[in-house]
C-alpha cells in the first residue's frame, strides 16, 4: 500500500471513530440500534389461583316460592329454675336377705369397739362421780338447784327425767348424790288428786315409797316430793331450789 493510501485508511478510520492499533485491523464504532421487533405470541394460561372467600348473600328472592327446608336446630338455651319437689315415692322392693347378726363380721366388730368404747366413757364417768349406775339405770346431776318444773325440763333436754326411786337400791344410789351435795332434791313424783296418794310423772301409781316418818302431811297443799339428806321423803311445795337429779 501506498503511503498516500495508508493516510486515507486513516483518515476514514479517524473520520469513522474507529481505533486502529496502528497495524492494518481497525474496529468501528458500534452502530445505531435497530428499530424493536414486533410483539411476540401470547403466553399459555397460567394455573388456576386458591378459592375466593364466599361472597355477600344474595338479595332475598321475590315472594311465592316454595318455603326453603327447615334451619338447623339452635344452640340448647339456659337451664330453667328447679322445679318444685314431686311427692315420694313408693317404697322398693325388698332387698336381698342379708346375714344373720351373729354371721356379720363387720357388724360383729362395731360392736364390739362400741361396747369398749361406752366401757371405756362409764369407767371414766363412774371414776369422776358423775354418773351413778342402778341395774338397768344411771343417776347423775349437774349440781345445780332448780324448781321442779326448771328439773323436770332440764332432764328431759338431757335426753333422760327426773330421778325416780322405784326400789330400796335406786332410793340409795339418789340418797348417796343428795348427801354428797347436802342439797335435797325433788323426785319424779306429784301429788294425786286424792290428796296424800301420789303417782308418777306418767300417772301411774307409786307403789314404793320411802316417806319419812309422819309425812306426807301436806293434804293437798304440797304437790311435790323432796328427798332428805337421810333418803327419806317428804311432800313439799314446787317452787322451793331443789338439786337437780337426773336418770337415764
Ligand atoms: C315443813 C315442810 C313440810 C314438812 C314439815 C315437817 O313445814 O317442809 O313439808 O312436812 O316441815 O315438819
Ligand atoms: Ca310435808
Amino acid at each position: 500500500m501506498s503511503l498516500c493510501s495508508l493516510a486515507f485508511v486513516l483518515f476514514l478510520a479517524a473520520v469513522a471513530g474507529i481505533k486502529c492499533n496502528g497495524t492494518e485491523v481497525c474496529a468501528g464504532s458500534p452502530g445505531i440500534p435497530g428499530t424493536p421487533g414486533n410483539h411476540g405470541m401470547p403466553g399459555r394460561d397460567g394455573r388456576d389461583g386458591i378459592k375466593g372467600d364466599p361472597g355477600l348473600p344474595g338479595p332475598m328472592g321475590p315472594p311465592g316460592g316454595m318455603p326453603g327446608l327447615p334451619g338447623r336446630d339452635g344452640m340448647p338455651g339456659a337451664p330453667g329454675a328447679p322445679g318444685e319437689r314431686g311427692d315420694k315415692g313408693e317404697p322398693g322392693e325388698r332387698g336381698l336377705p342379708g346375714f344373720p347378726a351373729y354371721q356379720d363380721e363387720e357388724l360383729q366388730t362395731d360392736l364390739l369397739e362400741i361396747r369398749h368404747k361406752m366401757h371405756q366413757m362409764m369407767g371414766v364417768l363412774s371414776l369422776q362421780g358423775s354418773m351413778l349406775s342402778v341395774g338397768e339405770k344411771v343417776f347423775s346431776t349437774n349440781g345445780q338447784s332448780a324448781n321442779f318444773d326448771t328439773i323436770r325440763e332440764t332432764c328431759t333436754r338431757a335426753g333422760g327425767s327426773i330421778a325416780t326411786p322405784r326400789s330400796p337400791e335406786e332410793n340409795e344410789a339418789i340418797s348417796s348424790i343428795v348427801t354428797k351435795y347436802n342439797i335435797y332434791a325433788y323426785l319424779g313424783m306429784v301429788e294425786d288428786k286424792i290428796p296424800g296418794e301420789f303417782q308418777y310423772l306418767d300417772g301411774t301409781s307409786v307403789n314404793y315409797t320411802n316417806w319419812y316418818p309422819g309425812e306426807p302431811r301436806g293434804t293437798g297443799k304440797e304437790k311435790c316430793v323432796e328427798m332428805y339428806t337421810d333418803g327419806k321423803w317428804n311432800d313439799k311445795g314446787c317452787l322451793q331450789y331443789r338439786l337437780a337429779i337426773c336418770e337415764f
